[in-house]
């Protein structure tokens, strides 16, 4: 039974149009990859319906409203290449927009392109299952509407499902329990409140700096010290501005060719051959300027270990510098990782913060938490009074949003059990027994190794051509087979064993998650590598792909 006459309404725009429930594309989300695929799938002339569980756009820019929520690459960068129009128009007010400035873009988006019209809000798949006969998804939600589309687009999110982390007493606690990825929307007054925070990765690390002046006390709960590069951010001026439009096509070829997406030529210097001096040098002006791409300086801190350590070493230091007191310094200085192996954060004041009065740190390694009670959180050290909690824990990364519905492919199997040993793709992209089911974004792509919007945009590019490959040659459907597939897990992970990242505990691995299988998931041959592969697939008429009619 089919659920009909839907209204929705946004805060920007409006519209009683029904939604069409039976498009040829069911595109899930409608975040930067959900907006993409609705334009690209409009532009070869296929219906299209988005289903979205929140009330607007922007996917994880709509739910991370917490205090000092930013993006760390440039938005320059951060945003689509696909319209000229919309490059030249809209202004960025700062290098390193923030939550609220990107959201407005994001709407700013939907509304220009009349997005809105092909996107139900305030639905959530729940089931998604492959038709054999009439070659459709069949998707229920979770008010038990019903969909159907002959391809289905996963633009879910590699850092959209939230780890569940649930504290022995945290029920008990009288205070109020917040999440820094589903922060509410009216903002929360942390004036004159004792606030605790659990997690010091980007999220944490973003807000400590910008609540610790509101609150009456602070006090960060860290289980690993992180290395964080400070960003280099500014406002943008007029000529700054006009002069990234005039080459703005420039600038988007260079970060396509480089191995991140970001803003920064890839170096091409071993940090082993040169001397200390240039070596140094070379750190100081990364750390000044590059943010993020610090990783970027030598082209061997990712792959060697004694590179690595000249950075980790460097970074250390400047770290160090940043605290005043000796004990807070032992504790907040990461030791025994290398640098840029686990996501390392970018950040703005974030260490001077613990020189305040009214901010403390707590070392879980020292002092595990061991219950939350009515008034705070008890370590094995000591009662911390709040009157607040927060949550910054992160994600079910890579994986999570993906496997969060039940997705049912061909002959029954679901790619819970499909991806059981850790996820299976092609390419990133596809899935074999999941025909015309399309991942954006996800394990297997550059990813969350790389600019996200570069890994979108071309992923969308390639599975646009295909389908009209496809189709031109009558076809109903594609997939990927399972050959093609075990060949693409295999290359992913030789090309993780080329690199550090597998030794050490990250949400890369799955490690951040209690029972996920140890994987290495995202692809660490770069986005530049990773398109020439694409191309050499389609070149050669989508070899490991099979079309049928
Ligand atoms: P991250 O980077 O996964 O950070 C989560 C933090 O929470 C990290 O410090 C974790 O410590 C900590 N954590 C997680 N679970 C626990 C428990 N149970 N107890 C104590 N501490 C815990 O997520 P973010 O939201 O900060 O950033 C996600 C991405 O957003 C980021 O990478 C950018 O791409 C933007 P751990 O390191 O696991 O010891």
């Amino acid at each position: 039974m089919l659920t009909v006459g839907i209204f929705f309404v946004t805060l920007t725009h409006m519209t009683t149009q029904q939604p069409n429930f039976h498009p040829d594309v069911l595109v899930i989300g409608a975040g930067f990859a959900g907006l993409r695929a609705i334009v690209s799938m409009r532009e070869i002339g296929h219906s299209v319906t988005a289903l979205e569980t929140g009330d607007g756009v922007g996917g994880v820019w709509y739910w991370n409203r917490y205090p000092g929520a930013r993006c760390d690459v440039e938005s320059y960068d951060y945003s689509y290449r696909f319209s000229e129009e919309l490059e030249q128009e809209w202004r960025w007010s700062e290098r390193y927009a923030t939550q609220p400035e990107i959201l407005s873009y994001v709407n700013h988006v939907a509304d220009r392109f009349n997005l809105r019209d092909d996107i139900v809000f305030n639905q959530t798949m729940t089931d998604a299952k492959w038709n054999d006969a009439t070659h459709r998804w069949e998707v229920t939600t979770a008010d038990g509407s019903q969909f159907s589309g002959r391809y289905l687009i996963m633009a879910t999110g590699s850092l959209s499902a939230a780890k569940d982390v649930v504290l022995p007493g945290q029920d008990e606690f009288e205070g109020k329990i917040y999440w820094s990825s589903r922060w509410p929307h009216e903002g929360v007054d942390l004036s004159g409140k004792r606030v605790g925070i659990i997690g010091t990765g980007s999220s944490g690390m973003q807000m400590v700096p910008v609540i610790a002046p509101q609150v009456q006390h602070l006090t960060v709960f860290q289980r690993t010290p992180n290395y964080s590069i400070p960003a280099p951010n500014a406002p943008v001026s007029d000529e700054e501005d006009a002069a990234v439009k005039a080459t703005y096509r420039a600038r988007r070829e260079a970060a396509k060719n480089s191995p991140s997406g970001l803003n920064f030529p890839a170096s091409g210097v071993s940090a082993l051959e040169v001397s200390d001096e240039e070596r140094e040098a070379e750190f100081e002006r990364a750390w000044a300027r590059f943010g993020f791409g610090f990783v970027l300086c030598f082209r061997d801190l990712i792959t060697d270990e004694k590179a690595n350590k000249y950075a980790s070493d460097f970074i250390r230091r400047k770290i160090g510098e940043q605290i005043e007191d000796d004990e807070v310094r032992k504790h907040i200085v990461p030791a025994d990782f290398p640098f840029g192996t686990k996501r390392p954060s970018v950040d703005a004041n974030y260490y001077p913060t613990f020189n305040r009065d009214n901010v403390t740190l707590a070392d879980l390694r020292d002092e595990p938490i061991e219950r939350v009670t009515k008034t705070g959180i008890a370590t094995s050290a000591a009662h911390y009074d709040l009157d607040v909690l927060v949550f910054a824990t992160g994600f079910d990364a890579l994986t999570g949003s993906f496997l969060k519905p039940n997705i049912v492919g061909r002959n029954g199997q679901s790619l819970r059990e499909h991806w059981d040993a850790g996820p299976l793709t092609y390419l990133g992209l596809l899935s074999s027994g999941f025909p015309n089911m399309f991942i954006i974004a996800g394990p297997g792509s550059p990813s969350l190794l790389s600019n996200v919007m570069i890994s979108i945009e071309e992923g969308i590019d390639w599975l646009t051509e295909m389908i009209m490959f496809s189709e031109a040659a009558g076809n109903s459907s594609l997939e990927a087979t399972s050959e093609a597939e075990a060949g693409w897990v295999q290359h992913v992970n030789e090309k993780a064993d080329e690199t550090l990242y597998p030794k050490v505990a990250s949400y890369y691995n799955g490690d951040n998650v209690p029972g996920k299988p140890r994987v290495f998931m995202p692809y660490s041959g770069g986005v530049r590598g990773y398109r020439r592969i694409l191309e050499r697939v389609s070149g050669n008429g989508y070899e490991g792909i099979i079309f049928e009619k």
